[in-house]
């Protein structure tokens, strides 16, 4: 016998089967606000083991503010920081995202965000003037980590300016628990003025098209992750980083100075590879890092291009607390080699008694000022783990004589200072004789609390002697 099916109860039985229609469907899912926290936090885990409709408010926010201490920058951001707030959803998921363009603000914004399968990855849906709100909707239908961007044109610019983020899908069984997730992307940036030139700096668009950062960062400002800003672990508690490039241009080849990464979701991707030293992220892409540090100390996340990391500011810490594991990491011993001529100290230096003048500590100021402070600190107190303190040095006091030669020479490697360990490099500093000895001086009188030292004609004969 045929019953006559009528519209109705066609509308009726579909409503009854949520999962066969997906428009229905989607009203059926719990709806969850994205929590938004400031990088490098990261939203929580998801331990849910259904979909769920996420509703992601973002705001674009031109703000201006430090790139470099003492050089501001007009940054253009996702949620007022670089990179944008990172969002977090689980594979399956529909989101719901509201973009808004502040009112003050002085241009169009979108995002494209590679989490989504569409052509433009919702830019032209989410394209807007100042003052406008769009929402766009679409299903994470694979897990990853995936990087989100500004694509209005000239797209490059409005990246470099900060406009980058990462959405976060995590697979359907969700992820491991950690002790600490942390939030790092890694851009580049072209400033009219040099590195660290002090005011308020411009974009320059032809460094940009030729590639040619003034800055390479992480977090989007020198110093985003080093002394106060540090990243913080305890010995044998795990770390996952989710790290992502946003570029527009240079590729990261990422490495932490002084660990192994037991896994990386390589590209940001479902495999893992393990026992990787270094990790190369593309402009655009991103990966997954989990480690677990075993000793106490400062690791060092840099690009391991390095001069974006001691020239450009691609450096940031991991600071580590806990037990010494000497089994793992020992202390090192260092002896002289047999017939070597033992170290001077400042007591056995040719001329301990050195004469100076009040003009020479003013010279010794003026020089110090322009040539240590951008490293050593105006205060002489360093950057920890990464430029040592020349104030109250235990490694300076021991034998400041000597440190004229490092000022002469350079100087690179491991070096410990005030029981720090640091692993940097230190360029000749290309200065006269007099300079280099009124420095020292400076530098021993007034912030060590010790006596002048050199003369020019010992720096003379550094010099001299420097090539036999
Ligand atoms: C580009 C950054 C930079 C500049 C500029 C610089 N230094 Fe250094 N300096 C370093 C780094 C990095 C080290 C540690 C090198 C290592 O790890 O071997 C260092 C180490 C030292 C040390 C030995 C360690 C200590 O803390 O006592 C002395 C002394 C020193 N510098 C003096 C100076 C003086 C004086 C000037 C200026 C004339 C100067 N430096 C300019 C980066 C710099
Ligand atoms: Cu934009």
């Amino acid at each position: 016998m045929n019953k006559k099916i009528t519209l109705g109860a066609l509308l009726a039985l579909a409503a009854a089967l949520p999962a066969t229609v997906p428009a229905n469907a989607v009203e059926k899912l719990p709806v969850i606000e994205q929590e938004l926290v400031a990088p490098p936090a990261v939203p929580p885990r998801i331990t849910r083991k259904t979909p769920a409709k996420v509703v992601v408010n973002l705001t674009v926010e031109e703000v201006e503010r430090e790139i470099a201490p003492g050089t501001r920058y007009m940054f253009w951001t996702f949620g007022g920081t670089v990179p944008g707030k990172m969002i977090r959803v689980r594979e399956g998921d529909t989101v719901e995202l509201h973009l808004k363009n502040l009112n003050g603000n002085k241009l169009p914004h979108n995002i494209d965000l590679h989490a989504v399968t569409g052509p433009g990855g919702g830019a032209s849906q989410t394209l807007i003037a100042p003052g406008n709100e769009a929402v766009f909707t679409f299903k994470a239908l694979q897990s990853g980590l995936y990087v989100y961007h500004c694509a209005t044109a000239p797209v490059g610019m409005h990246i470099a300016n900060g406009m980058y983020g990462m959405i976060l899908v995590e697979p359907p069984e969700g992820m491991a628990a950690v002790d600490h997730e942390y939030y790092v992307m890694q851009g580049d940036f072209y400033t009219e003025g040099t590195y660290r030139a002090s005011g308020l700096q411009k974009f320059d668009m032809n460094k940009a098209i030729d590639e040619k950062p003034t800055y390479v960062l992480f977090n989007g400002a020198d110093g985003a992750l080093t002394g106060k800003n540090a990243l913080t672990a305890k010995t044998g508690e795990s770390v996952r980083m989710f790290f992502g490039v946003g570029g527009p241009n240079i590729t990261s080849s990422f490495h932490v100075i002084g660990t192994i990464f037991d896994k990386v979701y390589f590209e940001g991707g479902k495999r893992t590879q393990e026992n990787v030293q270094t990790t190369m992220v593309p402009a655009g892409g991103s990966a997954i890092l989990e480690f677990t540090p075993r000793v106490p100390g400062n690791l060092t996340l840099v690009d391991h291009s390095l001069t974006r990391a001691f020239n450009k500011g691609a450096i940031g810490l991991l600071s580590v607390s806990g037990k010494p594991d000497p089994a793992i990491y020992s202390e090192g011993i260092k002896r002289a080699l047999p017939g070597a001529a033992p170290a001077t100290s400042a007591a056995a230096a040719p001329n301990p008694v050195v004469a100076t003048t009040p003009a020479q500590h003013v010279r010794g100021k003026a020089v110090y000022d322009a040539n240590c402070a951008a490293c050593h600190q105006a205060d002489g107190k360093g950057v920890a783990g990464v430029f040592p303190p020349l104030a109250n040095s235990d490694f300076f006091k021991e034998r400041p004589y000597e440190m004229a030669h490092i000022v002469l020479n350079g100087r690179s490697g491991e070096i410990v200072v005030n029981g720090e360990h640091y692993n940097g490099v230190m360029p000749p500093q290309d200065l006269s004789d007099d300079d280099i000895a009124a420095v020292i001086n400076y530098v021993n009188v007034e912030m060590n609390k010790g006596k002048p030292v050199i003369e020019g004609k010992h720096v003379r004969e550094m010099r001299a002697n420097r090539n036999k």
